[in-house]
């Protein structure tokens, strides 16, 4: 379909992630059936309030997809970011494909995993499931994408062994090389929807369910990307859009607050703290071993 390249070298040519985005769509429509969800008609035409910056809002479900959606953002001469996330419905303890990028002239910030339901440092079973015969992928990209630094620590336990953290100068070479990541980490999160056998257990599926909603708790309230969507479209228009469709099932899967999640963020007077982080960042280099085994200690960095 797409010829691919960015287009005369420079990064500037636009939409660069409409390929990655129209890749996984049409890939997925090759294993399951995906229906509009509800979310899609209300986020489809945001209008940001500077002419310059165009945004892309899709999203969809299917029979084992409860959410499948896409946010690309294009500021001409500018940057552009990719957001990309699928969850499943919690009868499968699926992980939660994860793809954002945000690019400049300069360099790109990636993070690209299968996140895991559970963290893997405590679920060593939930670890094996999904991560052990995947390994290789890190090896296949871990010198193209190095691991890109210090990080926010309390990301580290949404991130499974196998998560691409990077940034890289914004070159064409580069951006083919995360094109094939996003490709071959697609393919696989795909393969294990596939293969993903419905849970019966209600106690099992209400434990799936709210670790779901954990994860979009702490990404609808700490995501990096917040405070430029709320310059780019207002602090209101913002918050729909985090809270209703980029994470959506936030108000809906869980009752449980943020600070019942993550009461080490709580203010004296009940409030949730502001920072990012409160464990600062760490972990300069990647703290996993090639077995996925976690060899980072946040303390010691
Ligand atoms: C930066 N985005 C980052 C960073 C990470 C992520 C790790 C580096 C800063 C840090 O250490 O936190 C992404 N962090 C994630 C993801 C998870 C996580 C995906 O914990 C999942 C669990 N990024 C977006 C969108 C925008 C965006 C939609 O996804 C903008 C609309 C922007 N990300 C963005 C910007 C930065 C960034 C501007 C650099 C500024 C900063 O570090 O705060």
């Amino acid at each position: 379909m797409s010829s691919g390249g960015v287009g005369g070298g420079s990064l500037g040519a636009g939409l660069l992630y409409h390929k990655f985005v129209s890749f996984a769509l049409e890939e997925t429509r090759l294993r399951t059936t995906l229906t509009p969800h509800p979310s899609q008609e209300k986020f489809k035409s945001i209008k940001p309030n500077d002419d310059n910056t165009v945004f892309n809002a899709l999203s969809f479900s299917a029979p084992k997809i409860r959410l499948l959606r896409s946010l690309t953002i294009e500021k001409k001469n500018s940057y552009q970011v990719l957001d990309f996330a699928a969850f499943s419905e919690p009868e499968y303890d699926l992980p939660i494909f994860c793809a954002n990028v945000f690019t400049t002239h300069a360099q790109s910030i990636v993070v690209l995993d299968l996140n895991p339901l559970y963290d893997t440092t405590v679920h060593k079973d939930y670890k094996d499931k999904y991560y052990r015969s995947i390994m290789p992928l890190v090896h296949k990209y871990n010198e193209l994408l190095p691991w890109g630094g210090k990080i926010t620590s309390e990301s580290l336990k949404f991130f499974s062994p196998i998560v691409i953290w990077t940034i890289f100068e914004s070159t064409e070479h580069n951006h083919h090389v995360l094109h094939s990541a996003f490709v071959d980490y697609y393919k696989v999160w795909l393969e294990l929807m596939d293969q993903a056998i419905k849970e019966n257990n209600k106690a099992t599926i209400a434990r799936n369910q709210e670790e779901q909603h954990k994860y979009l708790t702490w990404r609808a309230e700490k995501d990096p990307g917040y405070p430029l969507l709320k310059k780019l479209i207002g602090e209101s228009r913002a918050e729909d859009l985090v809270m209703e469709f980029l994470f959506e099932g936030v108000n809906t899967l869980g009752t449980k607050s943020f600070l019942d999640y993550f009461p080490e963020y709580a203010r004296d007077d009940g409030s949730v703290n502001k920072k990012r982080s409160m464990i600062g960042k760490s972990f300069e280099t990647r703290p996993w071993d090639a077995n996925g085994e976690f060899i980072g200690d946040a303390e010691a960095q």
